[in-house]
This record gives C-alpha cells, structure tokens and sequence, in this order.
C-alpha cells in the first residue's frame, strides 16, 4: 500500500549510508540513520495510541531529531503540527486546543509552563531538547529501527501550519501530501537540485521555508544539508565554501553584505543563493551580485500555498521582482472590489490555484470561504502586478500585516493587548523600515485622559503572553489616532510620519 510522500521522499533512502545531515560539529548523519530515529518515533507515537489523521505538536529546537519527527509523521499517517520556539504557554495553548493535538513534544525547560495546556487538552507531553534527549528519545531507544509504513493517499492530510489573520485568531492551513510533494518536485526542476547539491541550512524548521522548501528538495534528490542551529554569520563563513546552494530570508542577504568576509571567492562553490518571505530590496540583490557575482534567484511563497513564483534560473532574474507563476501554478491579478481580471501592468490582489495549494482552513469553513474561491483560486492578501515581461512584483500587502526578519506578525494581536494596558485608551501597530529586519513593530498609543502609559510595565506584561518576536521595538504616545472621514484609522499616515525611525 502507497504513501506516496513517505514513498517519494523518505522510503527510498532507507538503506542509505550516505550523509544527510551535517551537523555543526562536523559529523554526519546518515539518511539510513535518520529514517531508522523517524521509525522509533513512530513507533513511540503508535503505542502511545495515536492513529491516522492525529495532530502532533512540536515546538522544539532544530536538531536531526526535531526534522525526524516530520519523518515520523508523515511514515506513521499523523500530521504534522510545528510551531514557532517563541511562542509563550497562552499562545500554544491556542495552537493545542484548537487543532485537538493529541501529543505536544516541547523542551524540557518549558515542560512545567506547558503541562497545564496538555492537562486542559488533554493531550499526552513529551519532551525533546536541542542535544536529542528527553523522554521522546527514551522510549524511542528501545524502539524497533523499522515501522510499517502507514498507507496514505495525496488528498490526506501532512501537516497544519498556523498562521494568523488580520482579524480572529491564527488558522490551521491544512497542507496534504499532494500540496507538498507537487511544489517540492516542481522546484527541484526549477532549481536544478541534484544528489550532488549542499544546502547550507540556517532557517528555522517550523515555517514552510526551511521545513517544506529546503528540507522537502534535498530529500527528493538524496542532497546533503549543512544543517546549523540559526543563522549565524561565522558559520555561514565557514560553511560557504563546502555548500553550493543557500536559502535564506533577506536579513540573511543584508548581514553577510555587513560582512567583508563575503567575497566572490569565498562563494566560488556556490552555483544558487535564494531569497523569500520577505522583499528582497533591489539594492541587495545588486550589491550582493557586485560583490559575489552571484544574483540572488526571489521567489515568492505563503504557508497556504508553499512556493507560487520564482525568478527564472537561466534567464534574467529581475530584482524588486518574484518572477514568473511556476510551471503548475496559475496566477492572475484581479480587482479586490469585483474579482475580475487586472489589465496587465496594473495593481490589484494576487490570487493563485495549482496543487499547491491547501485545502482550506482546520474546521473554519466560513474562513476558508473568504480567500478560497469554489473556482480553486486562492485570494493570497497581497497586492500586485504582472509587467509586460511577465514578471510578478508584489507591491503591497491588502492584509494588515508585518514582515520582521522573515516571521509574520498581525497588527490586531498585538493591538488588542496594548488596548488592555492601564492608562491605554486605544493603539495603533505598524510596520516601519528597519536596515536589519526589514520592517520592524512599532506602536502607537492614545492616552486615557490625565494618565501616562508606563511603557516598561507594558512591555512586562505582555512578555507574559506575546512572543519576543512580535514585541514593539519602539512606542510613540500621540493625543489621538489620523483617521479618515469612516473612522478608520490611517495606518498609511502613521508609517510615513514614523517610517525613518530606524535609520
Ligand atoms: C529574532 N528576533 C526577532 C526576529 N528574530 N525580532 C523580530 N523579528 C524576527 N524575525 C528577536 C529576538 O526575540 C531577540 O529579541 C532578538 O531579536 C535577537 O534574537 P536572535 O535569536 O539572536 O535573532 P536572530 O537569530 O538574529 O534571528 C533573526 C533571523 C531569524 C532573521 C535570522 O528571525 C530568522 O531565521 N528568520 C527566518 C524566518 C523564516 O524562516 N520565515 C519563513 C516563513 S515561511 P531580544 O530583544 O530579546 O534580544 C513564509 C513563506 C515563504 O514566509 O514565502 O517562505
Ligand atoms: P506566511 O504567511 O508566513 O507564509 O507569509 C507569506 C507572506 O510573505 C506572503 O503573503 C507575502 O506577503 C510574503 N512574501 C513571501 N515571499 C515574498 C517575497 N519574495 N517578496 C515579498 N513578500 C513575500
């Protein structure tokens, strides 16, 4: 019986000595090594009871055991459920509660804070640490190295990936094994990976970038990964030379240009640097290329849909722009008042369709109706237009969101808090400029009459529920909101008057 995205990207290493993974001490993990780990966890989820079509929540450090928790998933017929190693307690209660996880593998140092969110959902904790121990390790040990693999079919279920709106709370995009195993085989045609690609490995694996996109291709083409813990510049330095491919947010792009160790040489082994999930300015893209000589390759993705364009590998990769539609995507600009089609050259929403794209939202089908029309188009939020080459430019965003170092954070979360601070009448949160992350929070706050906000309390208060990430890097205090004649107020106005507060 198939299981078509455990057969197509794990089963057929079985077996394989070959390196895998390297890790940052410079050993090797092999595939054999690391799919015969992934059957242990299977093996572990099995008898803790879990059956086909169970979530599986995991908010753990990247390591080789966290990606074979992926392995294990999809081998065992369960989804796959990452979250981001920032979120507090009273965000991942959400994340639990509402997917109905029926195991969550944390940290041990957080193992206390989480055992109540477990208690309430009445879901099974299980602990793995950055250095692969903790009590999933445990009972994996002694676990059988092979697991009968799960019969599964493309429309099933591999993973939820939570990712917020601009209004209500975070939606589970449900991703299927077609979605996955589509997109991933049509970007290593793309992308001409090979066996013989080294993928230098910095990103996080809790997001469709370094998860789905990174991990999915050296998988499909039996690649290597330097895989590091984060991104960080010395060892990005120090791995160059033995990698021949990277993919990276643009903070990536602009630390190494801060960086006079990035030389043409030292990037002499590398045939493909790529960039997303955030604009890739233009004067990256050029310095980059003067410096290396290598043309940064933007593509333009979302976690509901994975990858839907990409600059071309031969050809002209035009900066400031995401490209063309991938050969199995179509993409087609319309008017966000009527839904019919843009003259070409024109703003208007972005919509996408192709089996790349997910299913809809877990258990939110008025949600799912809004931006997934019955035509299979999905309205993506962002703003853009085709040119007369054909090239796609995203040039805004419909959807009330930021993009800080490659993480989205959605204005009203962060809003509705402050609103509750003393001495808060009401807020406003914006994106802003910033030369490391690309756009920083920043938040405005009304005064309730005759009192003064005490930022630092505020800022205590919602450590306690807000992750670091999405905290305001800078407070302005204003007599009251611009707002135009229907009330709303001017997000516009404020990010001019603020948008040089990070020089
Ligand atoms: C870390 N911090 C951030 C942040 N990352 N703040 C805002 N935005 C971010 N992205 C904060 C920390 O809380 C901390 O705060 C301080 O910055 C330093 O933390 P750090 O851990 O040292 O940061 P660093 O490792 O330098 O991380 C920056 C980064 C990282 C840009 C390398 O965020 C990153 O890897 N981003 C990639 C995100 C990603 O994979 N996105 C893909 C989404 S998928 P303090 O004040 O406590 O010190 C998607 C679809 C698609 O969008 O198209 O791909
Ligand atoms: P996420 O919801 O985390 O998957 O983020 C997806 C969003 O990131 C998209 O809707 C875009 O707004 C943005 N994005 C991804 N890639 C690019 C890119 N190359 N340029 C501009 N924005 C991008």
């Amino acid at each position: 019986m198939a299981n078509p995205l455990y057969d197509r990207l794990f089963a057929r290493h079985i077996g394989n000595a070959k390196p895998f993974l390297t890790l940052p001490d410079g050993c090797n993990l092999s595939y054999d090594s690391f799919l015969k780990k992934a059957a242990q966890f299977a093996h572990v989820f099995t008898a803790a009871g879990l059956a086909p079509g169970d979530r599986v929540a995991v908010q753990v450090a990247k390591s080789p055991e966290a990606l074979a928790i992926y392995a294990a998933c999809a081998q065992a017929g369960l989804i796959f459920l990452p979250l981001n190693t920032g979120y507090t307690a009273a965000e991942l209660a959400y994340f639990v509660e509402n997917s109905g996880a029926r195991i969550i593998i944390c940290d041990a140092s957080v193992q206390m804070s989480l055992s109540p969110v477990a208690s309430a959902a009445n879901a099974e904790l299980q602990t793995l640490n950055a250095d692969g121990s903790g009590t999933l390790a445990d009972q994996a040990q002694n676990m059988p190295e092979q697991y009968p693999t799960i019969p599964r079919t493309k429309d099933d279920l591999a993973a939820l990936l939570y990712t917020s709106g601009t209004t209500g709370r975070s939606k589970g995009a449900m991703l299927t094994q077609r979605n996955l195993l589509s997109n991933c085989l049509t970007l290593v045609e793309c992308w001409r990976f090979t066996k013989d690609d080294v993928l230098l490995h910095a990103l996080p694996i809790f997001h469709t970038h370094g998860l789905f996109v990174a991990t999915n291709i050296i998988l499909a083409v039996g690649g290597r990964m330097r895989f590091l813990p984060k991104f960080e510049p010395d060892q990005i330095i120090a791995h160059l030379p033995d990698a021949t491919t990277m993919m990276g947010v643009p903070t990536f792009y602009t630390r190494l240009l801060n960086d006079p160790r990035l030389t043409k040489k030292l990037t002499g082994n590398m045939r493909l640097f790529i960039s997303g999930s955030a604009p890739l300015l233009t004067d990256t893209h050029e310095e980059f290329k003067a410096r290396t000589g290598h043309e940064i390759l933007e593509r333009y993705g979302m976690t509901e849909t994975n990858m839907n364009t990409s600059n071309p590998y031969n050809g002209e990769r035009r900066a400031g722009t995401v490209g063309f539609a991938l050969p199995d995507v179509e993409l087609k600009i319309t008017d966000p008042d009527t839904g019919k089609p843009m003259p070409v050259g024109e703003v208007g929403q972005i919509e996408v369709r192709g089996p790349n794209v997910f299913t809809g939202y877990w258990q939110m089908p008025e949600k799912t109706a809004e931006e997934l029309r019955p035509s299979g188009f999905f309205i993506t939020g962002d703003l853009g237009k085709i040119d007369a080459d054909g090239y796609v430019h995203i040039i805004g965003r419909g959807k009330d969101l930021i993009i800080s170092g490659g993480y989205n954070i959605y204005p009203k979360e962060i809003e509705e808090m402050l609103d509750a601070q003393p001495g808060v009448l009401e807020s406003a949160v914006i994106g802003v400029p910033h030369p490391d992350m690309g756009e920083a929070v920043l938040a405005v706050l009304i005064a309730q009459k005759d009192q003064a906000p005490d930022i630092p309390a505020i800022t205590a208060a919602i450590s306690k529920s807000l992750a670091r990430f999405k905290h305001p890097r800078h407070y302005e205090i204003l007599p009251q909101l611009p707002r135009n004649t229907m009330g709303k107020v001017q997000k516009n106005a404020l990010r001019d008057t603020y948008k040089d507060t990070f020089p």
